[in-house]
């Protein structure tokens, strides 16, 4: 199966071609070959998929303003289900003003309780807390596929600081099966 492993990673990032001499690698018998060239086939086919985890706009934080005016907590979580194997996944979600996070303790979002990477860096002109929205909503994508599980998946994200108020809308997760 490494083989296997292998091919499906580098169809998931980019879809090159697949390379006919692979036919003749030698840790395959004649007797599983079909079984895996039909499993490299199905894989380099599979269309990537998106997961819609939550598409409402939420606020978290402390302090009333902007859309919803009302925070409603510090913490969102959702559960979504993921019923195919992700050779690469990709957690999308996005930052809408008028308040971004806060560069010293920023949010952290996590995948079946994995912290994935930083929000910070998809931001530009921070001081304290990155407010810049001037190109719009800020597009956020982390890479989440360790994290992944076949079917019932966990989404968490919670405020670096309870004072730190944070608008996002859009939730989902690109699967590359
Ligand atoms: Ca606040």
């Amino acid at each position: 199966m490494r083989l296997l492993v292998w091919v499906v990673t580098v169809a998931g990032c980019g879809r090159i071609g697949f390379d006919d001499s692979l036919a003749t690698r030698t840790d395959a018998t004649s007797a599983d070959a079909p079984a895996v060239d039909a499993a490299i086939d199905a894989a380099i086919d599979a269309p990537t998929f998106t997961v819609a985890i939550e598409s409402a706009q939420h606020h978290l934080g402390d302090t009333a303003g902007g859309t919803p005016s009302t925070p409603e907590g510090i913490v969102l979580m959702r559960s979504f289900d993921v019923p195919v194997l992700c050779s690469s996944a990709i957690l999308e979600l996005y930052f809408v003003p008028p308040w971004g996070p806060n560069v010293a303790q920023p949010p952290v979002v996590q995948v079946n309780g994995t912290a994935l990477g930083s929000v910070i860096p998809f931001f530009q002109n921070c001081g304290g807390d990155c407010d810049d929205f001037s190109g719009g909503d800020v597009h956020v994508t982390l890479q989440a596929t360790a994290a992944l599980v076949l079917g019932q998946n966990s989404f968490r994200i919670a405020c670096g600081v309870p004072g730190d108020d944070i608008f996002i809308r859009d939730v989902s997760l690109s699967c590359v099966p």
